[in-house]
């Protein structure tokens, strides 16, 4: 079974997404998801450009043959926009095994280690109250694990937090700029999580993001000062290419931490897990070099009791989640799924056989990933510049994410 075509099909149902289609010449398809956020074009142009010609003749089924040729065959090695590409190439052939095999790609990994999988979703607010009706909103959707994200006195808007309808982490246009203030957020969010406890009790599991802002002796204060509300993870308190500074955040505290969202080969979180420096790793199918890739990470993860925690925002498109769905419910050690919710247009341009009921996921029986999409109503929705914000400190330094 040759590959016969390879296809990128880029639009913006709601917001930017690259899938990549491949079709068997006896008429299989499958597909993969590339959007890397704020860079969509670059891994369209990588896959358009250097992988889809190499791709036509080869044999579909040998999906790890595929994987190493195109991570050891390229010379340049990781990488977003590189790993991506290859995710997107090793999920679609996963689709098309499965379809081939009749089989749901959790089958294939091994089966299901669990009846469905947890996922939590935002809660956001811009004080604290409102954040509460927010979280209260969420729990009578079901969901068992939330997480908490809100507006900070004397800051003009704080990244993650919606500004009005659903939540977008991408702006359409040039990327805004944000401003940042570490002493005003250590000051004030700790008061979340306690307003929450004290709500809704500790019967919920959750969750925060601090979206790498702090230094590692600051998100050591805060994990230290938020023991007592039990958090299910405390996710990027710092930025992750400096892996020892978790070091530091470890000594100080017991808060679990997630990292991983922006990391994509097992080498970006191969002393995080080794140290045991963080409790749940958060790299998804798309980024991480799909599944092929992700089930070493978490086999890696396993022996040193690190369990998964999918990345699941909108801007990974539903086929990204439908590959989740298929590893969460395999991964022995997962953890726990992040699913942020997608634009209706988004959801009618991508069918999905996923679902989610009463808090928890699941990807389906379906044969393959159990996710198509409709190109006629893709081709409606061309791309459109977006971008995430840009955070400076008060005056003026450009700060990490
Ligand atoms: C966030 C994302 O979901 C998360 O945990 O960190 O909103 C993230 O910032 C975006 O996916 C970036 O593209
Ligand atoms: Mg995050």
């Amino acid at each position: 079974m040759k590959i016969a075509k390879a296809e990128v099909i880029v639009c913006c149902p709601g917001r930017n997404f690259v899938t990549l289609k491949l079709t068997t010449d006896d008429g299989v398809t499958g597909l993969g998801d590339a959007t890397l956020n704020g860079r969509e074009l670059s891994v369209a142009s990588y896959l358009k450009d250097h992988i889809c010609p190499l791709l036509v003749g080869r044999d579909a089924h040998q999906i790890e043959d595929t994987w190493q040729y195109l991570y050891r065959g390229a010379y340049w090695r990781r990488g977003p926009v590189t790993m991506s590409a290859i995710g997107a190439v090793d999920m679609a052939l996963w689709d098309i095994k499965g379809k081939v095999a009749n089989l749901p790609v959790y089958q294939l990994l091994g089966g299901a280690s669990r009846e469905h999988v947890i996922a939590y979703s935002h809660a956001t607010g811009r004080d604290i109250p409102e954040t509460l009706d927010a979280f209260a909103k969420y729990k009578e959707k079901g969901f068992k694990a939330i997480r908490v994200q809100c507006g900070i006195p004397g800051m003009k808007s704080v990244y993650g937090v919606s500004k009005g309808g659903a939540y977008e982490p991408a702006t359409k246009g040039w990327p805004e700029e944000q401003s940042w203030s570490s002493e005003k957020y250590l000051n004030y969010v700790p008061q979340l999580f306690a307003a929450v406890r004290e709500k809704f009790g500790f019967d919920i599991h959750l969750l925060h993001d601090v979206h790498h802002r702090l230094t590692p002796i600051e998100a050591a204060r805060l994990g230290k000062e938020i023991e007592d509300y039990h958090l299910f993870w405390m996710e990027d308190p710092t930025p992750a290419e400096n892996q020892e500074g978790f070091r530091l955040i470890r000594q100080h505290t017991t808060t679990p931490i997630a990292v991983g969202e922006v990391l994509n080969t097992i080498w970006d979180c191969k002393q995080l897990i080794e140290e045991q420096l963080i409790d749940y790793i958060r790299m998804t199918i798309t980024h991480g070099g799909g599944l092929t890739h992700m089930r070493r990470v978490a086999d890696f993860a396993a022996m040193y009791q690190v369990r998964t925690g999918c990345h699941g925002p909108s801007d990974l498109s539903p086929v990204c989640m439908g590959a989740a769905l298929h590893f969460d419910l395999w991964a022995p050690n997962f953890g726990m799924q992040e699913y942020m919710g997608y634009h209706e247009q988004t959801m009618e341009v991508f069918k999905c056989a996923w679902s989610f009921n009463d808090g928890f996921m699941h990807p389906s029986d379906t044969p393959g990933l159990g996710v198509e999409i409709d190109e006629k109503l893709a081709a409606k929705y061309p791309y459109e510049p977006a971008y995430l914000p840009v955070a400076r400190l008060e005056d003026g330094t450009l700060w990490n994410w």
